[in-house]
């Protein structure tokens, strides 16, 4: 049995995410998803919109996915690939070259990222439509009604 691993955040799960395990999932028989704490995103300035249970629950239930551990810091991995006999460690290119020391202990791959898709882009999204936003755009509505009413 050919073990996969990976690690990520995977917060507001997206097509992204999604395309990166069904790819890795690919790459052998068991793929296991290391997702990072709510205390560990701390670390790595990340604020998540989902709390470390939902994104595991979410990330669980993916089909691809066999196994999910947590991932409470930079040099678990490791001891990880040895307590789980891992194969094959991936990740999205974004991290190309980042975890090449891992090469003595398993098989490195970076796939490419998904494009034009990102958390990041989504929170900005979604943080675009603010109350500010729906106040202006409920205005601009009323000078719309006013003037439909003005017709009838
Ligand atoms: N990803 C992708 N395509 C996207 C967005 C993300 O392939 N459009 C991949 C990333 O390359 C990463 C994985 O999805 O391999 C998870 O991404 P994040 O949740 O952003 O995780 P990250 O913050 O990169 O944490 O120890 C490693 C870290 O925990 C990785």
């Amino acid at each position: 049995m050919k073990t996969v691993i990976t690690y990520g955040t995977f917060d507001m799960f997206h097509i992204g995410h999604l395309n990166l395990l069904k790819r890795l999932k690919g790459q052998g028989d068991y793929l296991i998803v290391a997702v990072s704490t709510d205390e560990f995103n701390k670390l790595k300035g990340k604020t998540c919109f989902f709390s470390y249970q939902e994104r595991a629950s979410i990330v669980s239930a993916i089909q691809y996915v066999d196994l999910v551990i947590a991932e409470h810091n930079w040099d678990q991995k490791k001891t990880d690939i040895q307590e789980y006999q891992v194969d094959v460690f991936g990740m999205g290119d974004d991290w190309k070259g980042k975890f090449d020391e891992l090469k003595s202990c398993c098989e490195v791959v970076y796939l490419p990222r998904t494009k034009s898709i990102s958390t990041t882009d989504l929170k900005r999204k979604l943080q675009w439509l603010n109350s500010e936003r729906i106040k202006d755009i409920k205005s601009a509505l009323d000078g719309v009604m006013d003037i439909v009413n003005a017709i009838d």
